[in-house]
């Protein structure tokens, strides 16, 4: 004990991470430990040297003009009476956090919304058979989603309606999908997607997108100095561009990825740095976009390629995923994840990554540096997300040359192979997972063709075996134990039969975690909902994707309501979402939409509303008026869940389903093994 004190002593004069401080995961320790015994630093470390700005951590810090940055700080007494806190302008505390708060929406509404954009210029060189790199997969999705985008699916031919040319049909949708960022007029066209009482609603607020791209150009007008000076109408422009993304560009992602790459189904595969094989070429695929990582696991799997690596001394090609991309080729592959974004210098300090190649979004600048330090090949692909560093190969992909250009790539690795020149260390933790859910796989197995497609997941609420639906998500962020806030979210919700819905971060560190299995049921569930998972032979976590797919949340919970019994919006649902450890625009875009379509939506860590207190209420409680939705912050994980628990006891009490959940008895081995 005395030594272990004496370690941390030491680390803290070094100025360096805890490793059991910074994160619960074992395999996430051992790589920190020895990343400090090498002398190479990692985000943990520099999270103990660089402390937050406490003005920025409050939202009230405005730099959106050169007079200032003004800052605004919350004085430690609070504010008694009126507030009298200004910028230069005359801006108040209110005005500068909202700013601040709808210019991070269109930060991540950007984000996804430029992913969807790319995906759809993909899309239009397939169907316009610019490409043979691409083709149609899931012809079915294609006539669906043709007809929420007012494309005509079928011809009169002869006096008879006949399905319109598959290719013909493709480049129609194509078109219409491209037009959505920047058409002239109407609307975006998924709103409609959303339940009509919702719909009613975003249209009573005025907050139906116009378009894309629009939506977020204003935010960035309304928030420039001497513009929109009342929070209340900054955050209906912020309303209106998160839609814009959840139930647009996301949304357009998904269903076009889909459409090309296949939709997903259920599939088993593994989790953690213990994927990397230590006689195998390592290549790790990072970022978000699939359309490159489509071609490379293609690629990777050609017989000539794994010889060529046999060649150079490998036994094969091993490839695994960090980030939004892991999860991408997880959930049509069954490629294992090799980390979340926390982990994404770890994988380079084992020794074994032979290159590791990057796309768009939470790629660490850090990266080269730590790949300097080994003989990792780093590979930048993306014409915006470039590295200034000298040791940073650049090979643009591009989908006209995509075969030639992932080869080059997996090539690369291969040759690498031979040049490790640091002692291999993987850490052995690894984790077996099913993935590979989505709206159309939870249909099949909680579904019935029988009185609406979502009838037993419906009938389950009802009788209370579930109590009712968690969407957990999101970022890990370094000023927080890593994994802990998002493992114990997770399993005190499905301790109280809340079955939970999950992407991005959340989802690898779940998957790491060993929840990503139908045996978990029976350890860690309530007896409702283990009896749910049990018969159906499910997890009670279902990975959904990547954080563009968080629009198959949406629709799953469109579904729900569609299906009958649990009201007439999702608003009505006893549903809650959450992000435990958020650290991205791109997370408070998706929160906000949550919030929109009329969800209870519970962030943990911070939010950089606390300075201006009169606007946190106006999201906190104000929202729940006039959305059903509303924001909350809870940083502890046990209380966080509860909140969420109570929020769908509130939502079971309103419809009258109260009373069913009570009749579910627990026998006395339930109740042990749960307090065990
Ligand atoms: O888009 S959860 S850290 S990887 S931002 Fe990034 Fe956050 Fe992970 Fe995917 Ni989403």
């Amino acid at each position: 004990m005395a030594g272990e004190a004496k370690i941390k002593e030491e680390k803290k004069a070094k100025n360096v991470a805890d490793p059991q401080e910074a994160t619960i995961d074992t395999a996430t320790q051992e790589m920190i430990a020895r990343a400090q015994a090498l002398g190479v630093e990692t985000v943990f470390d520099r999270a103990v040297t660089m402390k937050p700005c406490n003005i920025g951590t409050q939202g009230t810090c405005c730099k959106n003009c050169g007079m200032g940055p003004c800052r605004l700080p919350l004085p430690k007494s609070g504010i008694e009476g009126e507030d009298t806190r200004k910028g230069l302008c005359g801006a108040t505390a209110n005005t500068i956090a909202a700013r601040n708060f709808i210019r991070m929406i269109a930060g991540g509404a950007a984000a996804h919304s430029d992913h969807g954009r790319a995906v759809a210029e993909v899309f239009m060189s397939a169907a316009r058979k610019e490409t043979d790199a691409y083709r149609i997969k899931d012809p079915h999705k294609l006539r669906d989603v043709a007809q929420w985008l007012e494309v005509e699916t079928t011809v009169e031919v002869d006096g008879e309606t006949k399905d319109r040319d598959l290719d013909e049909l493709a480049v129609a949708v194509g078109e219409k999908a491209l037009a959505e960022w920047g058409k002239p007029e109407g609307e975006v066209l998924f709103a409609k997607r959303a339940p009509e009482a919702r719909y009613e609603i975003w249209k009573k607020q005025g907050v139906v997108p116009r378009n894309i791209d629009r939506e977020i150009v204003e935010i960035m007008h309304r928030t420039h100095i001497g513009v929109d000076q009342d929070y209340k109408n900054l955050m209906k422009q912020g309303t209106r561009a998160a839609i814009g993304d959840g139930w647009g560009g996301s949304m357009l992602a998904t269903e076009l990825q889909d459409i090309l790459f296949g939709t997903p189904y259920p599939l088993a595969s593994e989790a953690n740095l213990g994927v990397m094989k230590e006689d195998m070429v390592n290549l790790v695929i990072h970022g978000h976009e699939p359309v490159l990582s489509e071609i490379i696991v293609a690629v990777a799997q050609k017989p000539e390629m794994v010889e060529y690596a046999k060649k150079k001394g490998a036994k094969g090609i091993q490839l695994s995923g960090i980030c939004c991309t892991a999860n991408e080729v997880l959930q049509r592959h069954g490629i294992p994840l090799c980390g979340t974004f926390l982990q994404q210098e770890l994988a380079i300090i084992t020794g074994a990554c032979d290159a590791m190649v990057v796309d768009i979004q939470c790629i660490f600048q850090n990266l080269a540096n730590v790949a300097k330090c080994f003989h990792t090949k780093l590979i930048t692909t993306h014409p915006i997300a470039k590295m200034e560093q000298d040791n940073v190969i650049h090979i643009e992909f591009d989908e006209h040359h995509a075969f030639e250009d992932a080869e080059k790539i997996v090539k690369l690795a291969i040759d690498n192979y031979e040049n490790r020149r640091t002692e291999v260390m993987i850490p052995k933790q690894k984790s077996s997972i099913i993935g590979g859910f989505g709206v159309e796989s939870i249909e099949y197995h909680l579904g019935g063709t029988f009185r609406g497609s979502y009838y037993t997941l419906n009938d389950n609420i009802i009788n209370g075996r579930i109590r009712g639906i968690g969407g957990v998500v999101g970022c890990n962020n370094a000023r927080t134990k890593h994994n802990q806030g998002h493992i114990e979210v997770v399993k005190e919700l499905i301790k109280n039969d809340v079955i939970v819905l999950t992407t991005g971060c959340n989802a690898i560190a779940c998957a790491m975690e060993g929840l990503l299995t139908p045996e978990t049921a029976g350890v860690f569930c309530g007896p409702g909902l283990a009896e749910v998972c049990e018969t159906v032979g499910i997890p009670p976590v279902l990975h959904l994707g990547s954080c563009v797919d968080n629009s198959r949340i949406l629709l799953a919970a469109a579904e729900v309501v569609k299906a009958g019994g649990l009201g007439k919006d999702i608003s009505d649902l006893p549903a809650a979402g959450s992000a435990p450890e958020w650290m991205s625009e791109k997370a408070i875009s998706i929160g906000h939409y949550f919030v929109a379509s009329g969800v209870y939506t519970v962030f943990g860590v911070t939010l950089p509303v606390s300075g201006a207190p009169v606007f946190q209420k106006y999201l906190f409680e104000e929202f729940e008026k006039m959305y059903g939705g509303m924001w909350d912050l809870e940083v502890d994980p046990v209380k966080h869940a509860q909140k969420m628990i109570a929020h769908i006891d509130k939502k079971r009490k309103a419809l009258g389903i109260d009373k069913a959940r009570e009749r579910v008895m627990m026998s006395m081995e339930d109740r042990m093994r749960l307090e065990a």
